[in-house]
């Protein structure tokens, strides 16, 4: 799973949730390419059942590329004019289960009955004694119950045979035909994981995929199962460093974030602030949180580990509400009903292009520096990067070593702009003096030099 793929996961990634496919693609050229962003995960693809909620993209009905976000023509079009700047595009793959009922209508038209579809039928899914009934999933101490029994009703795919691994290879490969180079599974966790090789593996081997396993002290399925196989989601990221952002005086704990704080290893985590799940459940910051939250990105973007996602929201009061009919454009990102728009916030934004330049040499984390009161940290990478990010009420003003060359190099949490940023001077030796405001931070890169 750690050998080249085709996304550089020292890169950044931004789930633009619930975009329709033509918005995507000029967000790819308008924004995503422009800031370096190198991926863009997409609501997935198929055609899924009718409905307002979000959460019908999660109900297959079939393999067909058509979708809320739009169809196959439009698809393409996003997938050929994002890869054209850089930008990869990752399609959410709902593969261990297809719709709930007992029957229905998808948004193409395809119709189903009871665990029967025009891809699959009865003896294709896991089944009790009858074909058309199943287990729900509500032991997660067992593996078995977990993996072969239905999760919240939907009909859940016999990934051990091999007819259901090959034609989700189908779908997959059809996919990738068309350019898409990333997957994210679905309830990887709901799928043992040598069954998911048995698509995987069918898949080229430059192929990026990232594994959904939430992880759960007492439970029977661990990340660590699908080492080897995909990357995976690191839920506890957010877990345990929001804490440390939220209360004061923490931030000096966050120099060794990795391995040694329980994470699944870095060179195979998929991090995030907060997905489309937890954003509607536990996750402890949102952008609902204003400054924290976007402090969080900021650590999440700057440090060395894992391979960092940026969520991208509409806003909601409502759980179940499906996202808004505008188009996300310059005119509704960010006007506080529509688009929230988190990966166009400046700072969050220019620390993209902050992180490829981190990542020009070893990437390791050096000229650790922190405030008296634990509030305010600062440090530098490959000699090409700095950052201070100050959470403490009032601004905090030091003479720190960045690391990096002499010159003038623009504040990119301010503008990245090199013809008119505020600016920061780094002398001879490397030293600079800088003030991180209250609630923000004061980043340089080389590749913002003025
Ligand atoms: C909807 C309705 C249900 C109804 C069902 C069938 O809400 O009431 O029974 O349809 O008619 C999403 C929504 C679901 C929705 C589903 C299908 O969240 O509400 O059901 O779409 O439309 C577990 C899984 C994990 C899963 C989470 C949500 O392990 O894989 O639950 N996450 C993915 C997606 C979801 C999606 C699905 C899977 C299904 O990201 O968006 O569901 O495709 C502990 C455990 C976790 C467990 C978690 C929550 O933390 O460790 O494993 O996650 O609790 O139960
Ligand atoms: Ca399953």
């Amino acid at each position: 799973a750690s050998a080249a793929t085709s996304v550089d996961t020292c890169g950044v990634f931004v789930h633009l949730f619930e975009w329709s496919h033509a918005d995507v693609a000029n967000e790819c050229e308008n924004w995503l390419g422009p800031k370096g962003y190198n991926g863009v995960q997409v609501s997935p693809p198929n055609e899924h059942i009718t409905g307002e909620q979000w959460w019908t993209r999660y109900q297959p009905v079939s393999y067909n590329i058509t979708s809320r976000s739009g169809g196959e023509d439009e698809f393409k079009d996003m997938v050929d004019r994002c890869e054209a700047v850089g930008v990869t595009v990752v399609a959410d793959a709902v593969v261990n289960h297809m719709a709930a009922g007992s029957s229905g209508t998808g948004v193409a038209g395809t119709q189903y009955t009871n665990r029967q579809f025009p891809d699959y039928e009865q003896a294709d899914f896991h089944h009790t004694t009858n074909l058309d009934t199943n287990c729900a999933v509500t032991d997660y101490t067992s593996q078995q119950n977990v993996q072969e029994c239905d999760l919240v009703g939907l009909p859940d795919l016999d990934t051990s045979s091999t007819k259901v691994q090959d034609r989700i290879a189908e779908y997959l490969n059809y996919m990738y035909g068309l350019g898409v180079k990333g997957f994210r599974i679905d309830a990887a966790k709901h799928q043992e994981a040598s069954q998911m090789n048995g698509y995987l593996k069918q898949l080229p081997s430059d192929a990026f995929v990232f594994g959904e396993v939430i992880e759960g002290a007492t439970e029977a399925v661990k990340p660590e199962m699908y080492e080897g196989v995909c990357y995976i989601t690191e839920f506890d990221w957010a877990q345990e460093v929001a804490p440390n952002v939220v209360g004061e005086g923490k931030m000096q704990y966050l120099k060794t974030i990795g391995e040694s704080w329980g994470l699944i290893p870095s060179d195979e985590s998929v991090i995030f602030t907060d997905n489309h799940d937890t954003q509607r459940g536990n996750a402890p910051l949102t952008y609902k949180d204003g400054s924290t939250y976007y402090l969080l990105n900021l650590v999440m973007l700057a440090h060395n580990y894992g391979y960092p996602k940026v969520m991208s929201s509409y806003y909601f009061t409502d759980h179940d509400a499906g996202p808004p009919g505008a188009t996300a454009d310059e005119s509704s990102c960010g006007d506080g009903s529509t688009w929230v728009c988190e990966h166009r916030w400046t700072g969050i934004a220019n620390m993209v292009n902050w992180r490829k330049s981190a990542a020009s040499g070893d990437g390791e984390i050096e000229n650790w520096a922190q405030s008296d009161d634990g509030n305010g940290i600062a440090f530098s990478r490959s000699d090409s990067a700095f950052v201070a990010i100050n959470r403490a009420g009032n601004d905090w003003s030091t003479t720190v070593q960045t690391g990096l060359p002499a010159g003038t190099y623009c504040n990119v949490i301010k503008s990245d702009d090199t013809s008119s940023c505020e600016t920061v001077t780094v002398n001879s030796d490397g030293t600079a003096s800088i003030t991180a405001p209250s609630m923000d931070a004061v980043a340089m890169h080389v590749g913002a030099a003025v």
